[in-house]
């Protein structure tokens, strides 16, 4: 049934049209409990929304709606390899990634947990060497770099998996990440490195992306320019793909391969192979918490009731702010400097996920989906964007990410690190009033520039540390988050068919920028006079 024809969403706007309105000083006024009552804690992640303008009863239609939904089904048809992407015909199984041994999860009538054992297997038995020094390169030294290749979910998982859990890496090896077409990322990744010493992994799921493959070839013919033997590249280059054909192809031995399925979508491939980067960095111990962290976070997600499961609960949220209080994006502020990355990983994760405008069936949506995510660590924000966020005419909700212990405890660091992720959750919900600056004495002139309006919403998660288990639980959190909103909004979230038009006008341009002759063109005039601009000034 359509959407907005359901009596569960009906239910929502009308209720909308006055709760929509309440004000967060009032229901904390009324209500001694409501931190109490809007704060849930599973995963090891607190998690207080008792700062979103809801009340009870919202909440209760916001779970009405996704029974109606068919949400608990759907959850089940995912964890159990339906073929739930339907537009690619291809089961979604990112849960099965972190399934420990001994469960069954079917695709074709295939167990799928053994392969992803004896994948993760691999990648230990090929860390542990590089980790030790003992994977050598061709000259015979050790390896002392890693530059993963790689854009999209090849890439901003592990960057960011990398930089969170840098705490816990082995500090001896570097780390580079190249994504980029732009001739300058690699170039500025490996300006300092030795050839002799440097591997790269090259992470393609289809081992075909134009930018992969292209810093791929500079990579090799880098790696050759110093080490001059293609026999080299078997030491040199790994790849994480699931294209045997292509891997083989570009001359990577398919030993050095370490494979994955195409029911593990690019943005949701953290914790498969394209992990590996992360694997060396942290260790397979670490490894494999973060991965027993997400399951932890699965298992809650498949069990528990919707009023008080984290994921179900974040994405609800999400569709009242978007939905019925007209929030357009959504603020991500992790106040841990090691989460720098997150924001970026969490746009594509969300955006590409959800940024569709018709529903599975193909009919045009007539409702928003998903929200433009965005957001820096905390306190840098602060300094910058928050101003908006506190006084400007847009709402945008904030998910606050905050860690009772420090990483590093360095005299009061942490402490007003903490008080200040309180404080702007606070001041965003209460604001200060005219009256309050009046009694402040401030002058009458200058009360409206410094009153705050408060009523801005925010969940604020408390989690104890940012170990790899809790980057597990994070991630996964917000994976189950997206799959709530999509199946709400009745919308596939794991396909991104968007990405391909531009890629193949791309395919078509490239020849028109590289050919001697001038190009007969034939695209609109503002392409072609860019395209003539460029060939007569490069
Ligand atoms: C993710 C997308 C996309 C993909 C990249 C890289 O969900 O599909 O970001 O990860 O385009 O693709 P390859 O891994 O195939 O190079």
């Amino acid at each position: 049934m359509k959407l907005t024809e359901m009596k569960e969403w009906k239910a929502l706007e009308a209720h909308s049209a006055k709760a929509g309105k309440a004000r967060l000083r009032d229901l904390f006024a009324a209500d001694p409990k409501r931190a109490e009552k809007f704060t849930v804690e599973a995963a090891g992640i607190y998690f207080d929304y008792s700062k979103q303008r809801v009340g009870a009863g919202t909440m209760n239609m916001l779970c009405d709606l996704a029974e109606a939904s068919g949400l608990r089904g759907k959850i089940e048809a995912m964890f159990s390899g339906e073929k739930i992407n339907v537009t690619e015909g291809r089961a979604v199984l990112h849960t099965a990634l972190r399934a420990p041994k001994g469960t069954v999860v079917k695709v074709d009538g295939e167990d799928v947990v053994p392969q992803v054992h004896e994948v993760l297997d691999r990648m230990e038995a090929f860390s542990r060497k590089v980790r030790a020094g003992e994977w050598k390169g061709h000259t015979g030294k050790a390896i002392k770099n890693i530059v993963n290749i790689g854009i999209g979910g090849s890439d901003l998982g592990p960057v960011m998996a990398y930089e969170a859990l840098k705490n816990y890496s082995q500090r001896g090896l570097t780390f580079r990440f190249v994504s980029n077409i732009d001739g300058t990322d690699f170039a500025e990744a490996v300006q300092d490195l030795d050839p002799a010493e440097t591997l790269f992994i090259v992470a393609s799921k289809t081992f075909t992306t134009l930018e992969t493959m292209t810093n791929a070839q500079t990579a090799k013919d880098w790696a050759l320019a110093a080490l001059k033997d293609p026999a080299a590249i078997a030491k040199h280059f790994v790849a994480l793909s699931t294209n045997a054909a292509k891997v083989a192809g570009f001359g990577i031995d398919t030993a050095n391969m370490f494979g994955f399925w195409d029911w593990v979508g690019g943005r949701y491939s953290m914790f498969s192979a394209i992990g590996l980067s992360t694997m060396i960095a942290i260790g397979p111990e670490n490894f494999r918490a973060m991965l027993a962290g997400a399951r932890e976070m699965d298992e809650h997600y498949r069990t528990a009731p919707f009023d008080v499961n984290l994921p179900a609960l974040m994405g609800l949220l999400n569709v009242w702010n978007n939905n019925f209080l007209g929030a357009a994006s959504i603020a991500v502020l992790p106040y841990e400097q090691y989460l720098k990355r997150f924001p970026a990983y969490l746009q594509q994760m969300t955006m590409e996920s959800n940024g569709k405008r018709v529903t599975i069936d193909g009919q045009a949506v007539d409702y928003q989906t998903s929200q433009v995510y965005w957001g820096e660590p905390g306190t840098n924000g602060q300094h910058s964007f928050y101003q908006l966020i506190h006084q400007g005419t847009k709402l945008i909700p904030c998910d606050f990410i905050a860690f009772s212990k420090a990483a590093h405890s360095l005299g009061r660091h942490h402490d007003l690190l903490m008080a200040n992720v309180f404080a702007q959750a606070e001041a965003l919900a209460f604001g200060k009033t005219a009256d309050e600056l009046k009694q402040e004495g401030v002058k009458d002139w200058l009360i409206p520039h410094k009153t705050f309006e408060g009523n801005r919403p925010s969940t604020t998660m408390l989690l104890d540390e940012l170990t790899p288990a809790a980057l597990g639980r994070l991630v996964a959190l917000y994976e189950h988050s997206v799959f709530t909103q999509g199946m709400i909004w009745q919308i596939g979230p794991f396909d991104q068919w968007g990405v391909e038009l531009g890629k193949v006008l791309a395919g078509r341009i490239a020849p028109e920028l590289e050919g001697k002759a001038e190009p007969e063109l034939k695209h609109d005039a503002s392409t072609n006079a860019l395209i003539r601009r460029y060939r007569a000034r490069k």
